[in-house]
């Protein structure tokens, strides 16, 4: 690997219009933290960046949501997250915000730069404006019948029941959600990066260059550069965020994905004057901490920025991680489906290890993962409490009750005292290698073999047996067993820091730099130890069951706010009910529709032809699995375009409040092409 000067860490800035959840610190946090904490103890020169994201849309919804100023929101979030994140352990060198001066300044200045270099297209186009509220409407602010599917609250950008990316143009029956009247369409004037120009480079840069990319990250950015890239707006017409730097933009701020990866920068500046060279300095490396719906934006975008800019490196890494799912269900802010940090600190005082051992342990990395109260129970208890803390606790009660204390100085080794020292240095290669390649959950795995060669090493020997008749072994016994505690307090520092320090504290030692681990001459015997006490203990199930009430309570909740049926439709007649013509089929293909995350194409066998549907079924199904499945369709529904192709009828589909999907099929086998009466 290139050797690098320093090291910029970044962790997304999270926006600050709700608390920090386990999906955010399991996603971004935790490793992020991890890979920091490793690198100072390597003796780095490192600096962790993070800070509220206090910019966009998602900041003016929940505003207008609860009745306050946006800058209520963000000051509210701001301070809760910030807190929390300090409490857990996460040690960000700076927590910034966008609303700060030093990131209007910073955020002003880029885009003016760029705007002088003439890097910007100025494009007018017609948006909707709300006459009623004298503003323009953000995508989101704007709902109506979606075209695909007759959803009546679709958004201006996306249909969140058949999945497909909307402009706000495509709404039938627009409304303004800010006053509820039909919004009207106006000239507005914005600012366009043009990322076409970009697209040989970034292709080359990453998919030839980096080819060491998560695999997840770099297909990604494939798949999205082999759509071809299309310019992107930069402004926006609202009223929050940082206002577009030129003449005769009033009303218009950068658009708040412009703004806040420059918010990275800022909260540099903020930390040290000397933030050029972590930023400038090509001998610099900069690595993204961000969950997988932030990929586009720090592989594509932002890099086409800061290339633009012209003085500004580029990020060596983009370890994205997947989503995590609590009690196997999505983690949902509107629908208080999480667990909060804030608190989880309250309820678990003193137990910030045990939760980022959890979600380490279980962390998102190549694919979702799931989290359950009871697996962080048990990862507590059978693992922390169990393995780790048994060990220490083993070692180090032994070494008071024969030692007063003192690490003894060993005897002979033999065979099996050498082979465990080897493991010792195995160990903690084992665990580097894994984090620098961004293996967290493999890395803690490694570490926490140490514990369990601790424990083997101690059940074999059996030093308690021995004492009487054969001391100077049982020093040797000792003397290793204290040495692979001290290789611990090293390399779980990353990974368990409030138990490290405490650990450090019961060893008398000061913190050590990683390259001290893998020796077993870390405690020169003579020195002395404390007794040390119980460093993890038990989550009763008591406690669980609590946390899991809470759920179902929140569960509960939410049912009774979406009612289980829905109303009854008004009566048709038999006649209209005959001329709809419904039929058995079978699938033959199916293939995803580019550009979309629901559509598929299916080639189905309606008895009569052979023709094309177009479903929003992409994420309930295996789209390989389709064929052959048989269905029912409406063959006479009039045809309609869908992304440029021409469906032919409908696939009958029963789906649930959940969003739960499932075909309408015949019980038993039919001949395609029977009515359906
Ligand atoms: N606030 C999005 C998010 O929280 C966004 C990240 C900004 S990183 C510059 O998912
Ligand atoms: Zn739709």
């Amino acid at each position: 690997m290139k050797k690098f000067k320093r090291h910029l860490v970044t962790s997304a800035l999270p926006y600050a219009n709700g608390p920090i959840h386990i999906g955010h610190l399991a996603g971004v946090y935790v490793p992020s933290d991890i890979y920091t904490r490793y690198l100072r103890m390597r003796g780095a020169d490192v600096i962790s960046i993070c800070g509220s994201d206090e910019h966009g849309v998602p900041i003016t919804l929940k505003a207008r949501k609860e009745g306050i100023t946006p800058q209520e929101v963000v000051d509210r979030y701001h301070e809760l997250n910030k807190k929390a994140f300090n409490d857990f352990g996460i040690s960000f060198d700076i927590y910034s915000r966008t609303s700060n001066k030093i990131h209007y300044e910073t955020a002003s200045q880029f885009f003016r730069k760029l705007y002088e270099q003439g890097e910007f297209i100025e494009k007018s186009t017609n948006q909707y404006y709300d006459e009623e509220a004298g503003c323009f409407l953000a995508d989101r602010y704007i709902t109506g019948i979606c075209p695909y599917c007759g959803n009546e609250n679709a958004y201006g950008d996306q249909c969140e029941k058949c999945g497909t990316s909307l402009s706000p143009t495509d709404l039938k029956n627009p409304r303004s959600t800010i006053s509820g009247s039909a919004p009207v369409m106006r000239e507005t004037l914005h600012w366009y990066l043009p990322l076409d120009k970009y697209e040989q480079w970034i292709r080359k840069w990453i998919l030839e260059e980096h080819t060491e990319w998560k695999t997840n990250v770099y297909g990604q950015c494939k798949s999205w550069l082999d759509q071809g890239l299309q310019p992107r707006a930069v402004s926006r017409d609202l009223d929050w965020g940082v206002p577009v730097p030129v003449e005769g933009a009033d009303g218009k701020v950068l658009y708040v994905w412009f703004d806040a990866p420059i918010g990275y920068i800022s909260a540099t500046k903020e930390l040290t004057p000397d933030w050029e060279k972590y930023w400038k300095d090509p001998e610099s490396r900069m690595i993204h901490f961000i969950g997988k719906d932030n990929i586009v934006f720090h592989c594509i975008i932002f890099p086409a920025m800061l290339k633009a800019e012209g003085s500004y490196i580029l990020p060596d890494n983009v370890p994205a991680n997947e989503f995590l799912n609590l009690e196997n269900e999505k983690i949902s802010t509107s629908r208080n489906w999480a667990v909060w940090l804030h608190e989880y600190l309250v309820d678990f005082p003193g137990k910030q290890d045990s939760l980022r051992y959890a979600l380490c342990a279980s962390a998102p990395e190549t694919k979702d993962n799931d989290f359950t109260w009871k697996e962080y129970q048990a990862r507590n208890n059978n693992e922390l409490v169990a393995i780790l803390g048994n060990f220490i606790n083993r070692t180090l009660v032994l070494t008071n009750n024969y030692y007063k204390g003192e690490v003894p100085s060993p005897a002979d080794l033999n065979e099996y005292d050498r082979s465990t020292i080897d493991s010792i240095a195995a160990c903690k290669s084992g665990v580097e290698s894994n984090i620098e390649a961004f293996r967290f959950r493999q890395a803690l795995a490694e570490a926490m073999n140490l514990a369990r060669l601790g424990n083997k090493y101690l059940a074999d020997t059996e030093p308690w047996k021995v004492i009487k008749t054969d001391p100077d072994r049982v020093r040797t016994i000792m003397y290793i067993s204290l040495q692979i505690t001290a290789n611990l307090a090293i390399i779980l520092e990353p990974f368990l820091p409030f138990s490290m320090d405490t650990l450090r504290g019961w060893l008398n030692i000061t913190p050590l730099h990683w390259d001290d681990a893998g020796t077993a001459k870390l405690l020169k015997p003579g020195h002395k130890v404390s007794s040390g006490e119980l460093m993890f203990s038990k989550v009763e199930d008591e406690e669980i069951e609590r946390q899991i009430k809470k759920l179902h309570a929140t569960r509960k909740a939410n049912e009774e706010a979406v009612p289980v049926a829905l109303p009854q439709k008004e009566d048709v007649s038999f006649e209209d009910f005959s001329r709809m013509d419904i039929r058995t089929a079978t699938i033959i293909e199916a293939e995803k529709v580019v550009k979309t995350t629901k559509l598929v194409k299916l080639k189905v066998d309606t008895g009569l032809d052979i023709r094309t549907i177009v479903s929003g079924i992409a994420e309930h199904f295996i789209v390989e699995e389709l064929p052959g499945r048989h269905i029912s369709v409406i063959m006479n529904l009039a045809p309609r375009k869908i992304k440029g192709i021409e469906s032919k009828g409908m696939v009958l589909l029963a789906e649930d409040a959940e969003g739960k999907m499932t075909f309408m099929v015949p019980e038993e086998p039919i001949k395609n092409g029977s009515p359906v009466k």
